[in-house]
């Protein structure tokens, strides 16, 4: 690892970022909850972003629709809402998304020099306790991303809210990132009892020798929480009165570039991002595209 600088933090930032405590927490357990990273009024904003985006305001479209775009509209009702790209349609979350203590936290965790956004989807699980699709069964983002070289890429999870159990928050199965033996993320669609996705993760972590650990966290407005892209996580049913409103910012290291990936059948996938991002040199998909993975640590230049 090479000298790092914090500058343009603030004092006040700085000490917002993880203690060596909390880098080794990271390390051991795949997680960490932030500090306090978002004023009160920065999560409004964004509330209000989202608010704007599903009445339809975009600052620009995608150029084409890749395979797997999750894109909810209003016509496909009362269910869990996922909509990737946000940080490309939308000015407002591009620029609240990259508020530099995020990706020094991120760079800090990951023990990197460089972070940028991978992707940025807005979710939103309507205030319906029976409702299926707003349970998010066990799963480990990397392996969504089987064309991304590092096993080191990271989650920022954060809510527009405060979040807790109620509203199905996101729950962290502790030290799974460290599991050798992994079946991959098995999306079964459960009903709300949610048998078999327990079942499931039950399996995994039989095969590891351990007892799984759920850690559902509650974070509070204006923090966040970060996971591992091997860590194991999913969340329950939003049993709460309102909404459970939230952005997971999907973030990459410097070193994360595009590789190759054979299919096994009907399993792993191109990313979407194939469809859409320049190429190397190589002919390659460029995940260090600025229009689609803007490098949020350090500054870009002419940024500060
Ligand atoms: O919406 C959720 O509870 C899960 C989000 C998630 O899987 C992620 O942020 O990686
Ligand atoms: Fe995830």
């Amino acid at each position: 690892m090479t000298t790092r600088t914090w500058a343009p933090l603030t004092d006040e930032e700085t000490v917002l970022l993880p203690t060596g405590r909390d880098m080794d927490h990271y390390r051991r357990r795949g997680w960490y909850l932030s500090e306090r990273l978002f004023t009160d009024n920065e999560v409004d904003e964004l509330a209000a972003a989202a608010d704007a985006y599903y009445a339809g305001h975009r600052d620009r479209e995608l150029p084409v629709r890749p395979a797997r775009l999750a894109a909810w509209r209003p016509a496909d009702g009362d269910v869990q809402r996922n909509n990737d790209y946000i940080h490309y349609t939308s000015d407002l979350f591009l620029r609240l998304l990259s508020k530099p203590v995020v990706g020094a936290v991120a760079a800090a965790l990951a023990r990197t020099d460089t972070i940028r956004i991978f992707q940025a989807t807005l979710l939103f699980k309507p205030a319906m306790p029976d409702e299926p699709t707003n349970i998010v069964s066990w799963h480990f983002d990397k392996y969504y991303w089987s064309t991304c070289s590092s096993d080191n890429m990271l989650t920022a999870f954060i809510p527009l809210h405060d979040c807790d159990e109620r509203f199905g928050t996101l729950t962290m199965i502790d030290g799974s990132h460290r599991w050798a033996h992994r079946h991959g993320a098995v999306r079964p669609r459960t009903e709300p009892s949610d048998l078999a996705r327990e079942g499931l993760l039950e399996l995994d972590a039989a095969a590891n020798g351990v007892v799984p650990e759920r850690v559902p966290v509650h974070i509070p407005k204006g923090h966040m929480t970060f996971h591992h892209c091997l860590l194991y996580h999913g969340s329950g049913p939003n049993r709460a009165a309102e909404p459970r409103r939230s952005i997971s910012l999907h973030l990459q290291d410097g070193a994360n570039a595009y590789r190759p990936f054979t299919l096994s059948p009907g399993r792993q996938e191109p990313y979407k991002h194939d469809w859409l991002v320049r190429r190397t040199a190589e002919g390659s998909p460029d995940y260090a595209d600025p229009d689609f993975c803007p490098r949020i640590w350090p500054l870009a230049p002419g940024q500060a």
